[in-house]
């Protein structure tokens, strides 16, 4: 249910989970699992979960329908909808759930090809998609950064990985025992966070800044390495464009002027780019949801990963790899450079804003307006496999409004969600131990050692329930449409029903191991070397780094040029804060909301805020709020939190129902992305909204 995918054993009574442990003989996690994921018993049996396919009906109340009429009637919608408008008007989504079901992230890709529909939307470009533009524009080094298990220091911006068990490739399973392992052997850690989270309690440096100046901190630290020469100098002339002119760039910023903008200390900043640069050669940055939420986050990713460039924070030849991905084609991996490509910059832009597309997505921000804009490109019909977008995209009146003027919205959901409630369809697919499947791969392994294991389906979906895999309902659209299908590189007949274990075997066509291999060994598999992989020479038409493109150099002047706000002193002032984002241990998204054993520790998301905060407005904790941003307003409980910068309030996303009503709170929390305006603060190439860092006053209800 994460991207942890945490090793588990289940005990099954008569087609019923009946226990959940971790496995401790998986070679990643060990034994570790948390509490979200051993909710698995309530997850698949609880009352909750929807088991029937739904239709709309004329006075909008939800009916069960057969589900081969359902498939029959959008097939027909659909089929008119293309003929009128073109297949970019038929969409799909792909959301947090999907990306954890290997045969429905393929099939997506594959059904979306066979319709010549290039309208694919998914949570990466609303999530830290800010990493995408970096690559892009800086470049990215082939063998890719040390590892935490190999590095003497790490730097985390805006990232909680203790928590979120997603620093991919760095801390997953298990974070916190490894962190400590780690710490145990010498790693010196330097954490950037307005919270002071549960990863910073083990930070030998902790910096609390005010949210947003994720930029000017990377810049500052840039200023202090380059100005006293403790970069690598000799990497950098090997591997690197523009040094000289990142100096000048970062100049304006100096310790003084940094902690003045970003309300740290000054003397903290210099001893953070002292453990950064001058205590190690061998160090890597992680960034996560919290810089890439808010605003001026390109600028503040390129900047990140701009300290790893000129310190030269890589693996170099030589070194050893971790264990191939045995689920990706063989590489050989170099010590130099693939240049960036700034994909955008040949692209047309989008009709609304940022660009037509990135690596293949069109940008989520934008999915409301693509929906509501008529002109040609204008979707029409959704398909939303996965996700809770009424909840989980920003500006949510915009994205309610977008989903009620489609003409077909299709969901593919275990529960009656937001989004689901809207649809004219929704199935019910089959949950995570009933089906076939693989972990998550996404190119590059997410894991700090590439593994994988077979899944298989350890029980079978409730009985006289119509819940079918993700897959089959694009399949059988496929089927009704007539649509040539490919799979795995091969075309796939649509006149016999694969099983899902067929559909994993044709997709592991690029993978240096056959289905049956992986399934020969019932735990996790390697693909050990022996002796392991090297890192490999850099190659003669390696690329090189640009730390200086002319528009991360025009954007870092304008915040040079700006002053930074006066402290404000009214009393309107007294109440006002920035809003910052933060995972709740016990959900993913809004996956476990509906769990009763996790609903029951977690019934709604409050508000949190610093004590000193609370005696100043004379609020206790337990009292409601209203939350006001320029665009909207919410209401929540508060929760008191120390570890909360003074002036910083925190509040966990995707929870609300569309009407967000007051009165039903308790039951069902308030949805942040109705303080969030997509049409107004944005950042250039990818859209991102503001996410994190608004600007909102709190005031007693
Ligand atoms: N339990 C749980 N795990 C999850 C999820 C979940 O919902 N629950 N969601 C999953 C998903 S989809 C994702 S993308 C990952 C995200 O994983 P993370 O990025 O690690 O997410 P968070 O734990 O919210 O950490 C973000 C941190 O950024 C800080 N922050 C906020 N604004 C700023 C800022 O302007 N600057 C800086 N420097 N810091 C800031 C917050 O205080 C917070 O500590 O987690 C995944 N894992
Ligand atoms: N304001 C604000 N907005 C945010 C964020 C934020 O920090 N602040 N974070 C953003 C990020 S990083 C992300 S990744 C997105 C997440 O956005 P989404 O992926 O849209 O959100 P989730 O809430 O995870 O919704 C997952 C849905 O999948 C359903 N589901 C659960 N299990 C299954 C299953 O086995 N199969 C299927 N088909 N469905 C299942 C759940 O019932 C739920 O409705 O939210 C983004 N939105
Ligand atoms: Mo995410």
């Amino acid at each position: 249910m994460c991207i942890a995918a945490c090793g588990v054993v289940l005990t099954v009574d008569q087609g019923r989970i009946i226990g959940i442990r971790g496995d401790r003989d998986h070679p990643i996690s060990k034994g570790y699992a948390c509490f979200k994921g051993l909710q698995a018993v309530d997850a698949h049996h609880g009352a909750s979960r929807q088991l029937h396919t739904l239709q709309r009906a004329a006075d909008g109340a939800m009916q069960r329908v057969g589900t081969d009429a359902a498939l029959d009637d959008i097939a027909a919608r659909l089929a008119a909808i293309i003929a009128r408008d073109g297949p970019d008007a038929v969409a799909l989504f792909r959301g947090t759930a999907a990306f954890h079901n290997s045969t429905a992230f393929r099939m997506h890709g594959e059904f979306l090809r066979a319709l010549g529909s290039s309208s694919l939307y998914t949570t990466l470009t609303i999530d830290q998609s800010a990493k995408y533009i970096a690559a892009g524009r800086l470049g990215s080094w082939h063998a890719g950064q040390v590892h935490v298990d190999d590095t003497e220091v790490l730097l985390v911006f805006g990232c909680n990985p203790l928590v979120s068990h997603s620093a991919g490739g760095m801390l997953v399973s298990d974070p916190t025992r490894r962190l400590k392992a780690a710490r145990a052997r010498g790693l010196k850690i330097i954490v950037v966070d307005p919270r002071q989270t549960e990863t910073a309690h083990h930070a030998d440096i902790f910096l609390q800044p005010l949210p947003g100046q994720d930029h000017v901190i990377a810049a500052g630290l840039l200023r202090l390495i380059l100005e006293s020469s403790r970069h690598d100098a000799a990497f950098c002339a090997q591997h690197v464009e523009g040094v000289e002119a990142l100096r000048r760039a970062v100049d304006p910023f100096t310790p003084e002027e940094v902690a003045k903008r970003a309300g740290i200390d000054a003397g903290a900043l210099r001893a953070a780019a002292d453990m950064f640069a001058l205590a190690s050669r061998r160090g890597a940055v992680i960034t996560g949801t919290g810089t890439s939420m808010a605003p001026r986050s390109n600028l503040a990713e390129h900047l990140i990963q701009c300290l790893d460039v000129v310190c030269g924070h890589f693996k170099r030849a030589g070194e050893p790899m971790p264990h191939h991905d045995p689920l990706q084609p063989p590489v050989t991996w170099h010590a130099d450079v693939v240049a960036p490509t700034r994909p955008w910059d040949k692209l047309p832009p989008s009709r609304i804003c940022g660009v037509g597309h990135l690596y293949g997505e069109k940008l989520t921000a934008t999915l409301a307006d693509e929906i509501l804009t008529p002109g040609p490109g204008q979707i029409k019909a959704l398909i939303v496999d996965g996700a809770n977008i009424a909840n989980s995209v920003p500006d949510k009146a915009r994205m309610l409004a977008a989903l009620r003027s489609l003409e077909l919205l299709v969901v593919i959901d275990p529960h009656l969600s937001t989004t689901a409630e809207e649809a004219h369809y929704v199935f019910s697919p089959k949950l995570q131990y009933e089906r076939d499947d693989l972990p998550l791969t996404l190119g590059k392994s997410l894991y700090p050692d590439a593994w994988t294991q077979f899944a298989p389906a350890a029980i079978a979906p409730p009985a006289g329930s119509d819940v079918i895999d993700d897959w089959q309902v694009f399949f059988a659209l496929a089927r009704r449409l007539g649509l040539k299908m490919q799979y795995g590189g091969q075309p796939l007949a649509l006149d016999r029903l694969p099983s899902s274990e067929e559909l994993l075997a044709l997709g592991l066509e690029k993978a240096t191991v056959t289905l049956e291999a992986i399934k020969q060994s019932p735990g996790a598999v390697w693909d050990r070397r022996d002796p392991p992989a090297t890192v490999q020479p850099a190659r003669p038409q390696a690329g090189r780094f640009a730390v200086a493109p002319p528009d991360v150099v025009a954007e870092l002047a304008e915040v040079a040029a700006q002053s930074p706000p006066e402290p404000a002193t009214d009393d309107m002032a007294k109440a006002a804060f920035h809003l910052i984002v933060r995972r709740m241990r016990d959900v993913n998204g809004s996956i476990g909301m509906e769990t009763e054993s996790i609903r029951q520790r977690n019934p709604y998301n409050p508000l949190h805020m610093n004590p000193a905060d609370l005696v100043r407005l004379g609020l206790a904790a337990g009292q409601r709020v209203h939350i006001r941003a320029q665009y909207g307003e919410i209401v929540a409980i508060v929760k008191l939190d120390a570890t909360l910068r003074g002036g910083v309030v925190s509040m966990s996303h995707n929870w609300g129902r569309a009407d967000n009503e007051p009165a039903s709170y308790e039951r069902h929390g308030a949805s942040t992305n109705l303080l969030v305006r997509n049409d107004r603060v944005f950042e250039s190439i990818n859209a991102m909204p503001r996410m994190s860092a608004i600007p909102v006053t709190t005031q007693a209800f």
